[in-house]
C-alpha cells in the first residue's frame, strides 16, 4: 500500500512538472506595485514548463477590483507574455487591482490561473490632493540650514480596512509615525526634474495605527532640492512638504488627514546636512522644546508623479575588517570595500561630546586617511552627545562614497563592533551572474558590480563621494548594457529619460547632466548627449519593451535633428570631451582623439539608432528620411575623415574602433580599418589606449572582427593602462582612471580622481555578451530570440553567466577540458534561441533551439 501511494505521488508529480504555469508576474515591471500612474499598464508573466520547446500560443488575463471586472481580456492567440497593455475600463485612483493571467501553449497544455497579483493605482488627478504644501515657520534658512520636523497628531477611531499615505517633499523626508520609520526607502522623494516631475511614495499604514493619537513627526533634509549639488538652491530656497493619508474603515466611512495650517514645526536635532558634505546631529535637541506653526505654500500639485523606480533602500550591512592607527595617529575604520551609504555607529560619550566621523576611499602610499581626491566634499558626519548612555547614530539626509572612516572625540577606544556599514542603493534586483575560472576577471565582475550599486541612487551617477555625484550623461550611456545584465534597470533608466525628456531644449539640445542643474544650459557634446538615442536603444534590446520605446522616441528624434542643425555639409563640429581620460600621460583629461572625428562617429550612430527605433515603430517616412540623411552624414565622413590610403585622419585606437564599430565605412573598406587597429594596440605592447568612448567598444571591435584572443589579452592585461592593474593594486569598485593610483603608489591629479566610477566597467557587457556569449537580436529583442555564442580564451577552463530575462533564466556555462569543450546552456519557455557551440575561435556549430537545458560536447581547436 506504501509503495503504492509513492507510485502515485511520483506519477502526480511527474504530470505536474509536465505542466505550464505562471512562475511569476509583473505589472509595470514590479511585482504587486503601490502607486502607479500608468492609465495602461503592461503585464509581464514567466512561463514555467517541465517540457522543452514551449511557446505560449494563447492568452488569458482578467483584471478586477473585487467588487467588478475592470478587463476580461478573453483568449487571445498571441505569444506575447511581456509587457502586454491593460485594456479595460479606465482605472480609478487610489485602488488596487487584482489580476491574474492563465496561458496555452503549443503541447496542447493550459495553464492554471497564476496566483492574485495586484497593482494599486496612485493619485491620477490634480483633484485627488487635498493636502496642503507646507513650510515650517521655525528657522531653517540660517547659514547651517537645520532640519525643519513637521508634527502631527490625530485619532483613528474605527477599525481600518486600509490606510494608505502619500508623501514627498521639496528636499529629502523622513517620516515616522508612531516614533517608526514609515517604508524602507531612504533619501525620499528622489531625484528628478523637480519642476517638471516631483515623486510621490505611497505607503501602507493599514496596521500601523494606535487606538491612542496617533502622532507623525516628518523631517526635512535640503538634499538635492535646496542642498549644495554644484551650487546652492537649484530648485529652490525653502524647503516644503506634502503629505496625505487616506483612510478607509471598515465600516465604508473615510477619513483623512493631509499637511495644513493645522501642523507644527520646530527645528530638529539635524543641525546641518549636505549631500556632499555630511550631516551634524545634536542629540540633546531630539526633543525639540520650542514649536513653531507652519504656513500653506502655493506649489500646487501638477508636477507630481507615482515613483517608477525602486527608491534607494538599505541592502546589505558590512561589518568592518579592522581598526588601526595610521602613521599620522588617525585612528580608522576599514570597511573591506569601497561602498556608499553610511556608517551607523553606536556611540556614547557625555552631553556635549562631539564624535567625528570622516569618510575616504582610499588610504594614501604611506597608510594615511587621503581625501584630497573628495576635492571641496567634506565627507564628515559629527554627532552630538546627550549623556545619556549609548545610542546609535546615523545620518539622514546625506551619504558618502567610502571604505574608511576616521573617527575623533571618542572618549574611548572604539570597538569594531559598534560600527556597521549599510550599504545604500536603488531597490533593483540583481539579475546576472557572471564566474570563470579567473579570480582577477571575478573581481573586475565584483568591482563592476558595486560600482553599480554605489552609482545607481536614484539615478545614475558619474561617482558617489566628491563634490560632484551627478548624472552625467557619457558616462551613463556606455554603461547601460553592463547595467542591464547585473540588475533590472528597466524603470531606473525610464524613469530618468523621463527627466531627461524634461530637461530636453525646444530646439533638442541637452544639458550635461541628468537632471540639470540651475546654472546649466542646454547644448550638445558627442557621445554624452547620444545618450539621448543609445540608452532607450539599449533597454529596447534588454527588455524589448515598444510602449516606453514609442514614448522616447520623439526625444530621440529631437535630438538627431539638434545635431543636424548644427552640422554645415552634414559634418558636425563639436569640441567636446571626445576621448575622455584616455592614454595621454602628463596632458589632461581631454584624450587623444579628434573631438570632431569622435562628433561625426556620434552623429552617424545616434542617426542610425532612430532609423532602427522607426522601423521598430512602424514610422516608415521617418526611416527613409534618417537613413538618407544617414548616407550623407557617412558620404561627409569619408571625404574628411579618411586619407587616400584608406587609412584614418584620427590614428589612434578610439578612432578606429569608432568608425567600425558604428559601420561608418562599407563593408570591404573595413579589413584595413582591423589591421590599423590591431596594430596600433600592438605598438602599444598589446595595452589599450582608450578613454570613455573607445574603451567600451574594443573588446567587441574585436571579437566582431576575429581577433577574440586580442581581446582576451586586452582583458587580462595586469599593467596600466588596463582593467586588471587596479584590481591587482586592490581595488574593489572600478576606478575613473586606469592609473587613479599609480605603480609608485602616488596618485594621479585629486581635481579628476574618483576610485568609485563605473565607466570603465563597460566591459562588463563583453563579458556577458561574447564571453559568456548571452545575447539578443534587435528584430526580437528582450531575448524574446537569444542568442548563446560564446568565445573561448584567455586561457581560461570554465566560464558561466546567467541572467534573469523577462522569460526567465537564460545562462551559458563553458568548460575547457583537454581539448574538449563543453557547453551548458539554460532557454526558457516562451523563447527561442540560435546556439553557436564554438569549436574554435571562429568555427561554430548553429542549433536552432527552443526552450529547454542543453549540454554540448565538442573537440575545440584553438586557431586564431
Ligand atoms: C567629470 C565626470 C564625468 C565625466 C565628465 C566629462 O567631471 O566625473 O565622469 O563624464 O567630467
Amino acid at each position: 500500500m506504501k509503495k503504492l501511494i509513492l507510485l502515485l505521488f511520483l506519477i502526480t508529480a511527474k504530470m505536474a512538472s509536465g505542466q505550464s504555469g505562471i512562475r511569476k508576474t509583473l505589472c509595470e515591471g514590479r511585482v504587486n506595485p503601490v502607486g502607479i500612474d500608468a492609465r495602461r499598464p503592461g503585464f509581464t508573466w514567466l512561463i514555467k514548463s517541465g517540457r522543452n520547446n514551449t511557446l505560449q500560443t494563447a492568452y488569458q488575463i482578467q483584471v478586477t477590483d473585487k467588487r467588478q471586472t475592470a478587463w476580461n481580456s478573453g483568449i487571445v492567440s498571441s505569444d506575447s507574455s511581456v509587457n502586454v497593455s491593460y485594456k479595460g475600463r479606465p482605472l480609478r485612483s487610489g485602488h488596487r487591482y487584482f489580476w491574474r493571467v492563465r496561458v496555452w501553449d503549443n503541447h496542447r497544455q493550459q495553464s492554471a490561473w497564476s496566483a492574485p497579483s495586484y497593482f494599486q493605482i496612485g493619485l491620477l488627478d490634480i483633484s485627488d490632493w487635498q493636502a496642503r504644501w507646507i513650510r515650517a515657520s521655525c528657522p531653517d534658512n540660517d547659514t547651517l540650514r537645520p532640519s525643519p520636523v513637521f508634527h502631527k497628531t490625530f485619532a483613528v477611531t474605527k477599525k481600518v480596512r486600509s490606510a494608505f499615505a502619500y508623501v514627498t517633499a521639496h528636499g529629502l523626508y523622513e517620516a515616522k509615525l508612531n516614533g517608526v520609520k514609515i517604508g524602507d526607502a531612504y533619501l525620499t522623494p528622489g531625484w528628478t526634474s523637480y519642476r517638471h516631475r516631483l515623486q510621490y511614495q505611497v505607503y501602507d499604514l493599514t496596521s500601523q495605527f494606535k487606538e491612542s493619537p496617533n502622532r507623525l513627526d516628518i523631517t526635512l533634509g535640503s538634499g538635492w532640492y535646496r542642498g549644495q549639488i554644484q551650487a546652492l538652491n537649484n530648485y529652490g530656497s525653502h524647503l516644503a512638504l506634502l503629505f496625505q493619508l487616506n483612510i478607509t474603515y471598515t465600516d465604508g466611512g473615510k477619513a483623512f488627514i493631509g499637511s495644513d495650517d493645522s501642523w507644527q514645526s520646530a527645528t530638529s536635532a539635524t543641525r546641518y546636512a549636505e549631500v556632499y558634505n555630511g550631516e551634524t546631529y545634536d542629540a540633546r535637541m531630539a526633543q525639540p522644546t520650542k514649536w513653531y506653526g507652519v504656513t500653506i505654500q502655493p506649489y500646487g500639485y501638477d508636477n507630481l508623479i507615482a515613483s517608477e523606480a525602486g527608491s534607494v533602500t538599505a541592502h546589505k550591512q558590512l561589518k568592518p575588517v579592522r581598526i588601526f592607527r595610521t602613521p599620522k595617529g588617525e585612528c580608522v575604520i576599514d570597511f573591506g570595500q569601497n561602498m556608499v551609504g553610511w556608517v551607523a555607529a553606536r556611540l556614547k560619550g557625555r552631553a556635549g561630546d562631539s564624535v567625528k566621523l570622516s569618510h575616504a576611499e582610499v588610504l594614501d602610499k604611506d597608510g594615511n586617511f587621503y581625501t584630497a581626491n573628495l576635492r571641496a566634499a567634506k565627507a564628515q558626519d559629527i554627532y552630538i552627545m546627550d549623556g545619556k548612555g549609548p545610542q546609535v547614530f546615523r545620518p539622514h539626509f546625506s551619504w558618502q562614497g567610502f571604505r574608511y572612516v576616521k573617527i575623533e572625540g571618542l572618549r574611548t577606544k572604539p570597538d569594531l563592533s559598534d560600527f556597521t556599514g549599510i550599504v545604500l542603493y536603488s531597490k533593483l534586483r540583481q539579475t546576472g551572474s557572471f564566474h570563470c575560472s579567473n579570480q582577477l576577471v571575478n573581481q573586475l565582475q565584483h568591482n563592476i558590480l558595486w560600482s553599480q550599486k554605489g552609482n545607481f541612487v536614484d539615478i545614475p551617477t558619474d561617482c558617489p563621494q566628491r563634490d560632484e555625484r551627478l548624472g552625467w550623461t557619457a558616462d551613463a550611456q556606455v554603461f547601460s548594457r553592463t547595467a542591464a545584465f547585473n540588475m533590472d534597470v528597466r524603470n531606473f533608466f525610464s524613469k530618468w529619460m523621463k527627466d531627461a525628456a524634461a530637461d530636453q531644449g525646444q530646439d533638442g539640445g541637452l544639458p550635461l547632466v541628468i537632471p540639470t542643474l540651475r546654472t546649466l544650459g542646454t547644448g550638445g557634446v558627442a557621445g554624452w548627449s547620444d545618450f539621448m538615442t543609445i540608452i532607450p536603444w539599449n533597454m529596447y534590446l534588454a527588455y524589448g519593451n515598444k510602449t516606453r520605446l514609442t514614448t522616447e522616441y520623439p526625444g530621440m528624434k529631437k535630438w538627431v535633428d539638434y545635431v543636424r542643425s548644427q552640422s554645415v555639409h552634414d559634418l558636425w563640429i563639436n569640441d567636446g570631451y571626445a576621448d575622455w581620460l584616455s592614454y595621454n600621460p602628463g596632458k589632461g583629461p581631454y584624450g587623444t582623439t579628434d573631438p570632431n572625428f569622435v562628433a561625426q562617429c556620434y552623429y552617424a550612430h545616434s542617426t542610425q539608432i532612430l532609423i532602427n527605433a522607426a522601423k521598430v515603430l512602424g514610422k516608415m517616412e521617418d526611416e527613409a528620411y534618417y537613413a538618407a540623411q544617414l548616407s550623407n552624414i557617412k558620404a561627409a565622413f569619408y571625404e574628411t575623415y579618411v586619407n587616400p590610403d584608406g587609412s584614418l585622419t584620427a590614428d589612434t585606437q578610439t578612432g578606429y574602433i569608432l568608425a567600425l564599430q558604428f559601420d561608418l565605412l562599407p563593408e570591404p573598406k573595413r579589413a584595413q580599418l582591423v589591421d590599423s587597429l590591431v596594430k596600433k594596440i600592438h605598438a602599444f605592447h598589446d595595452h589599450l589606449t582608450t578613454g570613455f568612448l573607445g574603451t567600451p567598444y574594443i573588446c567587441d571591435v574585436l571579437t566582431r572582427f576575429g581577433k577574440s584572443r586580442l581581446a582576451y589579452r586586452l582583458l587580462l592585461q595586469k599593467t596600466y593602462p588596463s582593467w586588471l592593474y587596479p584590481v591587482t593594486r586592490g581595488a574593489t569598485t572600478i576606478w575613473e582612471r586606469w592609473d587613479g593610483i599609480k605603480p609608485d603608489g602616488s596618485f594621479e591629479d585629486p581635481a579628476m580622481n574618483s576610485f568609485n566610477h563605473y565607466a570603465y566597467g563597460a566591459i562588463g557587457d563583453w563579458l556577458y555578451r561574447s564571453a559568456a556569449g548571452i545575447d539578443t537580436y534587435d528584430d526580437n529583442p528582450g531575448y524574446k530570440h537569444i542568442r548563446i555564442k560564446p568565445f573561448i580564451g584567455g586561457g581560461m577552463t570554465h566560464l558561466e553567466a546567467s541572467l534573469q530575462t523577462s522569460y526567465g533564466l537564460v545562462s551559458s556555462a563553458w568548460k575547457l577540458n583537454n581539448g574538449r569543450l563543453q557547453l551548458k546552456v539554460i532557454i526558457p519557455p516562451n523563447t527561442t534561441a540560435d546556439i553557436y557551440v564554438p569549436t574554435s575561435a571562429k568555427t561554430f556549430l548553429k542549433k536552432n533551439v527552443g526552450s529547454g537545458h542543453y549540454t554540448y560536447d565538442v573537440d575545440y581547436k584553438h586557431d586564431e
